[in-house]
């Protein structure tokens, strides 16, 4: 039965089937699955296997696009189980996409996440300039400012934020974390970020490890 609802759901987002997707997300919860495993194994697995077929050219730009819709549509479904209300945050973070990319499925998985866990999150969105960063530390108290990049031609902008954090004075009051799927270890080390986790579920330690360290 759980197997069947996943296997819909696979399905349904790779047809970029939105309705598709909502109904099974939705017997997904009525069965009682669990949040973790209908994001990973109902949505995330089937947006690995578009990302497959659109490197093989399999599948172009408008046929991912809807796909990418109908991810949205599921992840909303989820994320109020994800939302603890009444909690006090355990600390801020400032997120976004980096200037040049658009991709936001990653970024809003981890924003989810790091709600769940009881994380104030600022998200500047998409296509974000360091300046908009550096303006979003400014707010509040933040702790961690965290920048998602999809694209290797994107991820230079967050070498780019972090010297508008350091040119502003900000670099020394916040933590910085970075991710996205062309992003590693060893480029965070190279441009001078704190950390680096591969997946939302890593993220949400690394936040809690950067916390621990101010
Ligand atoms: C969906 C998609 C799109 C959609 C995006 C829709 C949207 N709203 O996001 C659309 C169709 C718009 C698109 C456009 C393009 N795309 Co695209 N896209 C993808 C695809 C298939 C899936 C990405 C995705 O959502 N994955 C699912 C999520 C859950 O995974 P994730 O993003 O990696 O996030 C996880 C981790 O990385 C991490 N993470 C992510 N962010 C962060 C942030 C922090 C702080 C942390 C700690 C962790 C973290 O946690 C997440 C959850 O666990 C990938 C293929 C792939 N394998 O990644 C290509 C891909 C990223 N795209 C690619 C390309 C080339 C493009 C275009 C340039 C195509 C074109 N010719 O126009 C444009 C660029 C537009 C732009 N300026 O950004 C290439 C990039 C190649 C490269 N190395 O640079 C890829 C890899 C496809 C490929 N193999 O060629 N794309």
């Amino acid at each position: 039965m759980k197997e069947k609802i996943l296997s819909e759901m696979n399905d349904a987002l790779m047809k970029g089937d939105r309705d598709g997707v909502v109904k099974a997300t939705k017997a997904a919860l009525d069965a009682g699955m669990e949040i973790r495993t209908i994001l990973n194994d109902g949505l995330i697995s089937a947006m690995e296997v578009v990302g497959k077929k659109f490197k093989a050219s399999e599948m172009f730009i408008p046929e991912v696009l809807i796909s990418a819709k109908a991810m949205h549509a599921g992840m909303a479904l989820l994320e109020p189980h994800y939302l603890k209300s009444g909690i006090k945050p355990v600390g801020k973070v400032v997120i976004g996409t980096v200037k040049g990319d658009l991709h936001d499925i990653g970024k809003n998985i981890v924003s989810m996440m790091l709600k769940g866990a009881c994380f104030q999150i600022e998200d500047c969105g998409i296509d974000v300039p360091p300046q908009k960063f550096v303006d979003a530390a400014k707010v509040g108290d933040v702790d961690i400012i965290a920048m998602s990049s999809l694209l290797t031609t994107s991820m230079n902008s967050m070498r780019e934020t972090i010297n508008a954090l350091e040119k502003s004075g900000l670099r020394d009051k916040v933590k910085i974390m970075i991710g996205g799927a062309p992003v590693t270890q060893e480029f965070a080390e190279s441009i001078g970020a704190d950390c680096y986790a591969k997946d939302a579920a890593v993220a949400v330690d690394r936040a809690r490890e950067l916390l621990k360290k101010r």
